[in-house]
């Protein structure tokens, strides 16, 4: 499963009266006049020819009329929560893989492919009366063939696979498709005339394999749909974090200071979410050259204290006195959870 324009979808239904007209997400959108990059956009602003990584000033060039909104990270978090704990109930075997997209396997709770469907729409329908949001599922025997598929009738798309299916589906794909072909496997693969994957179907993988190396059999399995990954939930995460860019360069200690305490609240305020204590705060500061730097220091113990990153991030903020900032980050590091029959801290601590 993976929702469709996620943030911009989030800001539609939070503003009805954007629906319809073309919705950018981005970093310091000012207007358009900012200095960051798109999140992502809607599928009305993806007819302009945006999409996720482009400058705000690009974007805007292509798209005047354009709503440019800034991210508004803590609601597309609940948002996102909300969608995983509905979903994950459908399986113990459950994956999030990133804010907007997961895997569940369906091995044994559906008798077949058709039953498959049937979850699958149901879950659709939960999270469009819960969130009131389009989700696009893939169905397929294995990771690779749910993923392809579940981004090939986007958005508010429901494909399935069947196993029999997997080579025809895949065969008239780009090799951009395939999750970990990029720009440098592409151009390695269209200089042998390789642009699809039935192309590479109709290869021997010893010929993958002197093309690319190890890659090339990997390659040649997900060409195939095949693909020994299982659905497993990841641990714990091992950081937290937020940064912002300056409008202008500054050295106004006013300003660094307030730049300062909003990455300090939203991560703090992901942490407590989440649930997490951590231990060590890291500072990050980039100045106007470009040169960047990070200062970090591990706190006595583990902590969910506010407080505590405030004192540490000004403490290592001091260095950077009177310089030119472009850019400042916190991250919180050596993060642990309270489990649910754990009472006291130290029960997690080894
Ligand atoms: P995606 O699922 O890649 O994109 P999407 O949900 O916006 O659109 P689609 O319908 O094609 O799935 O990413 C999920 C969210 O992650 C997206 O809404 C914004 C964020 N994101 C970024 O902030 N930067 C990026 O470069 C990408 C790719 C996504
Ligand atoms: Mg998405």
């Amino acid at each position: 499963m993976d929702m469709d324009s996620f943030f911009a979808s989030i800001e539609e239904r939070e503003h009805p009266e954007y629906r319809g007209r073309p919705v950018i997400v981005g970093a310091d959108p000012q207007e358009g006049q900012g200095r960051g990059v798109v999140s992502t956009a809607n599928y009305e602003a993806r007819k302009y020819g945006i999409g996720s990584a482009m400058p705000i000033s690009k974007a805007y060039y292509q798209c005047p009329d354009g709503i440019f909104l800034r991210v508004n990270g803590a609601l597309y978090r609940t948002v996102s929560m909300n969608i995983m704990e509905l979903i994950r109930e459908y399986s113990p075997r459950f994956q999030q893989v990133s804010v907007d997209e997961a895997y569940l396997d369906l091995t044994g709770i559906v008798q077949d492919f058709d039953g498959a469907g049937r979850l699958a729409a149901e879950v659709k329908k939960r999270v469009q009366e819960k969130e009131g949001l389009t989700a696009s599922i893939g169905i397929g025997p294995s990771k690779i063939v749910a993923k392809i598929a579940s981004d090939y009738q986007k958005p508010d798309g429901l494909t399935i696979v069947k196993p029999h299916e997997v080579k025809d589906f895949l065969a008239p794909l780009s090799v951009r498709k395939i999750p970990g072909v990029g720009k440098k496997t592409a151009q390695v693969l269209a200089i042998k005339g390789i642009d699809k994957v039935e192309d590479i179907q109709a290869m021997r993988p010893g010929e993958l394999v002197d093309l690319l190396g190890r890659w090339g059999m990997g390659l040649y399995n997900l060409a195939h749909g095949v693909d020994g990954r299982e659905v497993e939930e990841k641990g714990v995460r091992k950081s937290i974090g937020r940064e912002t860019t300056f409008k202008e360069d500054t050295s106004d200690p006013g300003e660094i200071r307030e730049a300062l305490r909003d990455v300090i609240d939203e991560t703090w305020q992901e942490a407590i979410q989440r649930g997490y204590f951590f231990r060590t705060v890291t500072l990050k500061v980039r100045l106007e050259d470009f040169s960047t730097f990070t200062r970090a220091k591990t706190l006595p113990g583990p902590t969910r204290d506010r407080g505590s990153i405030v004192q540490t991030a000004a403490m290592l903020l001091k260095e950077f006195q009177g310089q030119k900032v472009r850019l400042i980050g916190v991250r919180l590091t050596g993060l642990a959870r309270l489990e649910k029959d754990q009472t006291k801290i130290e029960d997690f601590l080894e």
